[in-house]
């Protein structure tokens, strides 16, 4: 196998990082018990956000984000129960499941069974000089159950937005499916930067000068004005999990 020759289709490079499932490496982080973490992207990479994959053990507990902290949960596989701590009460995350906490909210989760989810983390960064920092609110929703759009027109290419968007919000994270065949209608180039997650199917990726072919389960982070396009192949559709930082003054507060 050429894996043990040192070949991998993953690929670091200034702007960007292709992270392919044959180089994840998992690590325990303080406070959670059960739970072992693939860190896609964080500062050290150079990304104002934290991307990681939580896999948890039966009765693993993710605790609270650290203060300051707002945290976006989507679950793969498996299932979880989001609580308040040493609350009864809590609500069911299965697969395609998702949870918005802001920051300072108490809540933690208590995987029901083996399970994996997208942990996205982010500093809340308030709008300076309004009184538009709007209260956010816990937010709990299926992704299958969110409406469609097509992005500039073209039916072969769907958004579905997961968080709500206006002034009190600071990320954004959508999923988007291709038709086989369907394709950016751009090379987009802009200010926000991505991480990516490949739910299903596949395609080519350009990054910067690569085009790189990607498979479900493949994790991408592209930096800031990072050029980047994609184009669905195969004969199902392509599905990815996709943030961005959104709605601040890139001049900051
Ligand atoms: O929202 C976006 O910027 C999205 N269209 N980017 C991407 O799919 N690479
Ligand atoms: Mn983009």
């Amino acid at each position: 196998m050429l894996h043990f020759l040192g070949e991998s289709r993953s690929s670091l490079k200034s702007d960007h990082l292709l992270q392919t499932p044959d180089t994840f490496i998992r690590t325990p982080l303080p406070g959670a018990t059960g739970v072992e973490f693939i860190v896609h992207a964080a500062p050290r990479l150079g990304a104002a956000f934290c991307w990681m994959t939580a896999e948890f053990k039966e009765g693993g507990i993710l605790p609270p984000a650290l203060p300051g902290i707002q945290r976006f949960v989507y679950v793969l596989e498996g299932e979880l129960a989001l609580a308040e701590a040493g609350e009864g009460q809590s609500e069911s995350l299965s697969v395609g499941r998702f949870a918005f906490m802001p920051a300072g909210i108490a809540r933690q989760l208590c995987a029901r069974t083996a399970s994996r989810a997208v942990v996205i983390e982010k500093r809340y960064e308030a709008m300076s000089g309004t009184s538009q920092d709007a209260a956010q609110s816990v937010i709990v929703g299926d992704e299958a159950s969110i409406g469609a759009e097509p992005l500039g027109g073209d039916d072969a290419l769907r958004v579905r937005r997961l968080m709500p968007d206006g002034p009190g919000w600071d990320f954004a994270v959508n999923t988007m499916t291709y038709d086989p065949g369907a394709a950016l209608a751009m090379v987009e180039i802009h200010v926000m930067e991505h991480g990516l997650l490949m739910l299903e199917g596949g395609g080519i990726y350009r990054l910067g000068d690569n085009w790189y072919p990607v498979t479900a389960g493949d994790f991408i982070w592209m930096a800031p004005y990072c050029p980047q396009w994609f184009g669905a192949l195969g004969k199902t559709p392509a599905k990815y999990l996709i943030y961005k930082d959104w709605y601040r003054h890139p001049l900051g507060a």
